[in-house]
């Protein structure tokens, strides 16, 4: 495919800064170059029934077409500038914000958004190979739809990397597309998007837990003081609003399917489903792993984030006051092998004020799949949240263990529990048992129930995806 002028849809003027553009069509080729080696195995041929963001208009920025993945018109899309704008929060509430990176927050606005960018293609990476095992052609175009997105959401942090950090922004734009999901060598910046995402059940669990961690990192940066940032961050979310409805409705499908089978008397395990234990196993260890992407309890960073005006808190538009000053956020703390409450200086709770209103949100889910256990006829079996000091890698509970309740108790304790609470590697073994692909229009595979419907009011069994040269 021929690559001209316009092959960068945007709406940032983009052909007005030449030095821009060609830095930025220097990069769309090793971009390609890194999407067909790591982006979907199998699949860059196929012709995929994608929405492209085309615009930002509220009513009309999507549009639905068959598109080969490698040809998807990854564009750069900020919301449209409000000269108004005054920063909303923090020591400089009140102040216009800013069209140019003030010099004193260079270093932090640049860690920020290598943060946010090196997670949209670490979930590509991680995700490549599920393809082969698709439960149905509606899901295996809604990982695509997810995978494509997410590589715009790169783009839309390279494109703040090249314009407003010179040769810095350049070179981590590079090192963006040379980090690799996994690797020893050299691997993604936070955890969780170093995990393997090889089955169907993961791939649900982390559009559900993880992907809603990018919904509230993203709305504190569509916060922002540095316009250009809260611009484009004000468009990923419209994005993600889909991948968060893949995650939760996903895992809503696998609820659905095992209550049904229990309802029935069967054993969900010997027909091919997902037992009810294996569900709350990986809801425990992906919950988890995506509370830590929030940053430690107590931290200093995002205190001075906050004073900043760089990163606001979930719709701090909406808060009554904006300067988060002498006012504590009580917290319980582990401190000598035991639990003691403190008292922290909210600017420094940011985190974890955060962590509340995501941990909330996922609450509201799992009460959504405890509906659909009991509209399929199952009682006295409920999913939960474990505790959010369960199972921790970074904080003050990380190298500490807590039982899904979140009592401290000993490493022993733990360890003797751990494959009651976490999956096993025969649980995994298990659920990759489960996976074989289902590609014929219509069908799902046995381990989930069929939406209620398709997608942009295409029915069910229309043809999602097709094969090469069809
Ligand atoms: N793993 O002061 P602290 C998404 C480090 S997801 C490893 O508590 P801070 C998406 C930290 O760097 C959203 N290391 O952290 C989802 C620091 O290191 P240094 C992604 C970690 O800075 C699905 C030290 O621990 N966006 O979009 O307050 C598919 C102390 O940390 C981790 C963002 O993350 C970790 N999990 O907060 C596709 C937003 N956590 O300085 C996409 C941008 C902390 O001691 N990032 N550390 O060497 C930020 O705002 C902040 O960097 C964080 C951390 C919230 C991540
Ligand atoms: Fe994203
Ligand atoms: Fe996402």
């Amino acid at each position: 495919m021929a690559q001209t002028l316009e092959t960068i849809p945007n709406n940032v003027d983009l052909s007005s800064d030449r030095r821009l553009q060609r830095a930025l069509e220097q990069w769309q080729p090793n971009f390609l170059q890194w999407w067909n080696e790591v982006g979907p195995d199998g699949f860059q041929s196929h012709q995929v029934y994608l929405r492209t963001a085309i615009s930002v208009e509220a009513n009309g920025w999507a549009h639905f077409d068959f598109v080969k993945m490698p040809e998807y018109r990854w564009g750069i899309f900020l919301e449209p500038r409000d000269g108004e704008r005054k920063i909303g929060f923090g020591d400089v509430m009140g102040e216009p914000v800013w069209d140019e990176v003030p010099g004193e927050h260079r270093n932090a606005l640049r860690r920020i958004i290598v943060t946010q960018a090196d997670t949209e293609p670490a979930s590509v990476e991680q995700q490549r190979q599920l393809g082969k095992t698709c439960p149905s052609m509606y899901d295996l175009r809604n990982l695509f739809q997810v995978n494509v997105e997410e590589g715009r959401h790169l783009w839309a942090m390279v494109y703040l990397l090249h314009r407003f950090f010179g040769r810095d922004g350049r070179e981590e734009a590079d090192e963006l597309l040379q980090r690799r999901s996994g690797s020893s060598d050299k691997p993604r910046i936070l955890n969780a998007f170093n995990e393997p995402i090889d089955d169907w059940l993961s791939f649900f669990m982390f559009t559900m837990f993880t992907d809603r961690d990018g919904k509230y990192q993203l709305a504190a940066l569509a916060q922002s003081g540095f316009d250009p940032l809260a611009r484009t961050t004000r468009f990923m979310l419209t994005e993600e609003a889909h991948h968060l409805f893949v995650g939760e409705t996903g895992v809503d499908r696998i609820v659905q399917r095992c209550a049904e089978l229990m309802a029935a008397g069967k054993d969900p395990a010997k027909e091919g489903a997902v037992p009810f234990v294996l569900i709350q196993k990986y809801i425990n260890l992906w919950f988890t792993l995506s509370l830590d992407l929030f940053g430690g309890e107590v931290s200093s960073n995002a205190a001075d984030f906050f004073a900043a005006g760089l990163k606001g808190r979930f719709r701090e538009d909406t808060l009554d006051e904006h300067k988060a000053m002498g006012v504590n956020y009580r917290m319980e703390m582990p401190e000598g092998g035991k639990l003691v409450a403190q008292e922290v200086p909210l600017r420094n709770a940011m985190n974890e004020v955060l962590r509340d209103e995501y941990v909330k949100d996922c609450q509201r889910a799992v009460d959504r799949w405890n509906k659909t256990l009991v509209k399929a006829g199952v009682s006295g079996m409920t999913l939960r949240l474990p505790h959010r000091r369960f199972h921790r890698g970074v904080g003050p509970c990380a190298g500490l263990s807590f039982d899904p309740d979140g009592r401290m108790i000993s490493e022993a304790e733990f360890k003797a529990h751990e494959g009651a609470w976490l999956p096993t590697a025969e649980d995994r073994i298990f659920v990759k048992s489960l996976m074989h692909p289902v590609t014929e229009r219509g069908k799902m595979a046995n381990w989930i129930a069929p939406p209620p419907k398709g997608i942009n009011g295409m029915p069910i069994d229309f043809e999602y995806v097709k094969p090469p040269q069809a």
